[in-house]
């Protein structure tokens, strides 16, 4: 029977018509290679016992859900994933909330989720689990006795050793990932990280070949830079802009921030450089306006409700502070913007700003890259924390923290001479493409393909023979 491909996401795509970056990535990959996507249904079930449903059956490939009750959204989705493991990831140690519930609703979730496959799952099936959700169902399914491929993806950043101290005892990740054949993070950073959390792990020995021997299981550990699919961004953005969709006032000097409002991402910061700019600018009568698009996320986490009540007073203060009649310097929209219009509106923006303190890669860098019309392009300014500076370094380069530095880089942005624009867009743009993000799948599961199969060490019957 040939061998087929499983992917586990804590979000699945419910349209016929999926579109975004992973998703869309995902969705192409068991396209090709047909096989199963298991997601969490959207929506909250009263009961758990029931096993994963069949969500759809097309474009070559099968939907599974599994159900999450009312309970299991709080204490594992709300709880342990994204208030314990997020922030802890993210360097906010000071939000980590820690609590019983949580831990051992991501624990029971983890373990039924598993039980729910191991229903379905052949031998020789390729598994490929994406994300923080997830970080024990490989140990889960190990229990079961299934002893096939299992690759693991993290998109966020992989915390440093210091803050792993933050996580409960019982979280104890080393052991959690080296269940996995091929452990998959983003950037070189993230393997130095997870290989300095080894380092310091008794029951862990690092190999020549950058393997991780724990117990009897072998782990590889790589970095898979993601990307976005180049192609469709750059058609969506070159398609001509009807200036007259976005109302009035947006001048030419436009500054473009899109992120989920996290606080990961440096907002406040991004809201008080751009102050500074305008403050600190020579010519009062140029105006420059930056357009924030920050759709909600996770709003029943009380650290997701705090930052959007700081986002807005600083928009109101600053608007109050440099407005004039016909001009609003700061557009703040708390909504979701239809991609097409988003690829458009980065092809108009003369800067893309990108600030977060941590993030495991930022796709907007890139689609801001993709976006641009290589005879006049725009100039990306982004964070030193970003994944995508690994790759992106003829982007501005800033410190989040640093506001005067990033007002400098706005005002250095909004004046670089075409040439400049030119070679550093060039540069971006190699790494973007280097990167498309069916390279990066194709990549991964080849690597996943190639790990030699475990070693299954019949404990037992070993000490016998020996002794
Ligand atoms: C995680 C990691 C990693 C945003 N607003 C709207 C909208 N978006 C789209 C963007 C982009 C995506 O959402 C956001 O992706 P990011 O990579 O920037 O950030 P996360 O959501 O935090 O993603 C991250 C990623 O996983 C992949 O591995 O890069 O580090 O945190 O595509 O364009 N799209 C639309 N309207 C919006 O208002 N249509």
């Amino acid at each position: 029977m040939a061998e087929r491909l499983i992917v586990v996401s804590n979000r699945i795509p419910t349209d016929a018509e999926p579109a975004g970056g992973l998703v869309f990535a995902l969705h192409e990959t068991l396209k090709k290679t047909g096989g199963i996507w298991i997601g969490a249904h959207p929506n909250l079930s009263d009961t758990n016992t029931i096993g994963l449903q069949t969500l759809a059956e097309q474009d070559g490939y099968t939907r599974l859900s599994f159900s999450l009750t009312h309970n299991d959204h709080e204490n594992f989705y709300l709880g342990f994933s994204n208030s314990v493991l997020w922030p802890m990831c993210h360097r906010r140690g000071d939000l980590v909330q820690l609590n019983r519930e949580f831990e051992e609703g991501y624990a029971r979730v983890n373990a039924r989720l598993a039980r729910q496959m191991k229903e379905i799952l052949r031998p020789d099936d390729q598994i490929w689990v994406h994300d923080y959700h997830f970080f024990p169902l490989a140990a889960e399914l190990r229990k079961l006795g299934h002893h096939g491929k299992i690759g693991f993806f993290l998109h966020i950043p992989f915390p440093a050793l210091g803050d792993l101290s933050a996580l409960p005892l019982r979280a104890d990740l080393a052991r959690w990932l080296a269940q996995y054949d091929l452990i998959g993070l983003q950037t070189r950073n993230d393997v130095a990280r997870c290989l300095e959390m080894y380092r310091a792990d008794k029951n862990a020995e690092l190999m020549f070949d950058g393997t991780i021997k724990f117990g009897d299981r072998i782990a590889g550990l790589r970095s898979f830079p993601i990307g976005i699919d180049v192609d469709a961004f750059v058609k969506a953005a070159s398609k001509p802009f009807d200036t007259a969709k976005l109302g009035v006032g947006l001048t030419h000097d436009l500054v473009i921030g899109v992120d989920r409002l996290d606080y990961s991402k440096g907002l406040p910061n991004r809201f008080r450089a751009f102050g500074h700019f305008l403050e600190a600018r020579q010519d009062k009568s140029r105006r420059a306006s930056l357009l924030q698009i920050a759709p909600p996320t996770r709003e029943e986490v009380p650290a997701y409700r705090q930052i959007r009540l700081e986002l807005e007073e600083l928009t109101g203060r600053l608007n109050g502070e440099n407005a004039e009649l016909d001009w609003t310097p700061l557009r703040y929209i708390h909504r979701n913007i239809d991609r097409n219009l988003l690829a458009q509106l980065f092809r108009y923006a003369r800067v893309g700003l990108v600030t977060p303190f941590a993030d495991g890669m930022n796709l907007v860098a890139k689609e801001y890259i993709a976006a641009q019309d290589p005879e006049d392009p725009g100039v990306l300014i982004l964070s030193r924390m970003a994944g995508a500076a690994e790759e992106l370094t003829e982007a501005l380069l800033v410190n989040p923290y640093d506001v005067e530095e990033m007002s400098d880089a706005l005002a250095q942005a909004l004046d670089m001479p075409l040439a400049q624009r030119k070679h550093r867009y060039a540069g971006c743009m190699e790494r973007v493409r280097a990167t498309d993000v069916s390279r990066w799948s194709e990549s991964f599961l080849t690597a996943l393909a190639a790990r030699p199969p475990a070693l299954v060490i019949p404990t037992a019957k070993i000490s016998g023979a020996v002794g």
